[in-house]
């Protein structure tokens, strides 16, 4: 198909207007120079473009692209033998404070080039994409030295030059503390983490700038001073937070007009309602729960009650979340945090976009961006409800439409 053309007979979940999932049966979208330019019934497609190309779609569902909000895409080695170690009891602190965990993954980046980073990070990117993804989070973080930060900032952004997808970057200097800096938080703070991202952002690296707010991590003091200079660089801010405990990174997250808090598990009403009045999206990562094998979910309820949108990621990354299934993190949003299907969905289209400052996707509506996944499934609930089962039919980024079958 060419540049403009109109999608016909596709069930559509707009998610937009008030009906459940935006849900138009019999609906066509038309589509041109990468843009959505009109969607609605079939039976009132606007004479302009009544003699475009067609394709008919059959009845089957047509979504958003999915949008994968929060990734770790890029990294080194594998951590097979910590999940063993997790197994047997230990529990994921318990692994870090023995030098496993992050740091364990951070010497296997820094001992990788650039083109091993992109590489191994190929089939992951690739079983995301064949789910309907066409817009990916990665964050920096398993370098915690300025050029190894740098290098996966630069895998991330060769990755959406290689690959039909748009990727957006998040800088993650402050994941954890380096072996070489350890006990002198602080300080890494000021000699790595600080100075490395005003140099990602002078080569164009970064689109916004996370942190890691845990026990384990930094606190919010010391999120704070990184946030200090991502509102100097005028760069948005998200954060991991109260994942492991509550330690009050929701609330300076929030108090920043953060994007997005991410985990959140240990989020408290309060917490909510300063992520509700910063507009900040609340970014659920149920498979970085089920493996770490939690047990406080985060309090979705108190979500809904104070209006705070919600989001669900994959959280990819070697650690707590082994996981390139966006579909699956559907399920265990369902399954596991007794999210709706419905509320899916909009988790990984028109919230995801949110948490990451997109406002050009994540839904169906004239003048966004051409970005759509073509399932053989008939009802959207059905995305959210099977398990181990990828019914993508086809995926069009930017208008440009790629078969899967
Ligand atoms: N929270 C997470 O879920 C990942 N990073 C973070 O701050 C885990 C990273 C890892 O274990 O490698
Ligand atoms: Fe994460």
């Amino acid at each position: 198909m060419g540049d403009h053309y109109v999608l016909t007979e596709a069930h559509l979940a707009t998610l937009e207007g008030p009906a459940a999932y935006g849900a138009l049966a019999a609906g066509a979208v038309a589509v041109s120079a990468g843009r959505i330019v009109w969607c609605g019934p079939m039976a009132a497609v606007p004479d302009a473009y009544a003699d475009w190309p067609r394709q008919a779609l059959a009845g089957r569902l047509v979504t958003p692209g999915l949008i994968d909000c929060h990734t770790h895409i890029v990294f080194g080695g594998d951590r097979a033998g910590e999940f063993e170690m997790r197994l047997k009891g230990a529990s994921y602190e318990e692994v870090a404070r023995a030098g496993g965990g992050i740091v364990s993954t951070v010497a296997a980046t820094r001992a990788a080039d650039i083109v091993t980073l992109v590489e191994t990070a190929l089939p992951r990117l690739a079983q995301l994409i064949a789910e309907g993804v066409t817009t990916i989070e990665v964050k920096s973080g398993y370098g915690l030295d300025r050029e190894t930060e740098l290098n996966m900032l630069r895998a991330a952004r060769r990755l959406g030059q290689q690959q039909n997808v748009t990727i957006r970057t998040s800088f993650l200097g402050a994941h954890a503390v380096p072996p070489e800096f350890a006990g002198r938080a602080d300080a890494y703070l000021d000699e790595v983490c600080l100075p490395t991202l005003r140099a990602a952002h002078a080569e164009g690296l970064v689109d916004a700038v996370d942190g890691f707010c845990e026990t384990i991590a930094f606190s919010p003091d010391q999120i704070a001073r990184v946030f200090d200079l991502a509102a100097e660089l005028n760069l948005p801010v998200k954060l991991h937070a109260e994942q492991l405990s509550h330690q009050g990174g929701a609330a300076l997250a929030a108090d920043r007009g953060a994007l997005s808090v991410d985990h959140v598990e240990y989020a408290t009403e309060a917490d909510a309602s300063a992520m509700a009045e910063a507009g900040s999206v609340a970014v659920l990562l149920p498979g970085a729960f089920y493996t770490l094998r939690e047990t406080q979910a985060p309090p979705v309820e108190y979500f809904r009650q104070h209006g705070v949108a919600m989001a669900l990621a994959t959280d990819c990354n070697p650690g707590s979340s082994p996981l390139t299934s966006l579909l699956l993190a559907l399920n265990m949003g369902c399954t596991l945090f007794r999210l709706t299907p419905e509320e899916a969905l909009a988790g990984v289209t028109v919230n995801a976009a949110r948490a990451l400052g997109l406002a050009d996707r994540g839904r169906i509506a004239a003048g966004l961006r051409a970005d759509l996944a073509i399932w053989d499934v008939e009802h959207p609930a059905e995305l959210a409800y099977r398990i181990g089962f990828n019914p993508l039919h086809a995926r069009i980024t930017g208008g440009i439409l790629e078969k899967t079958t």
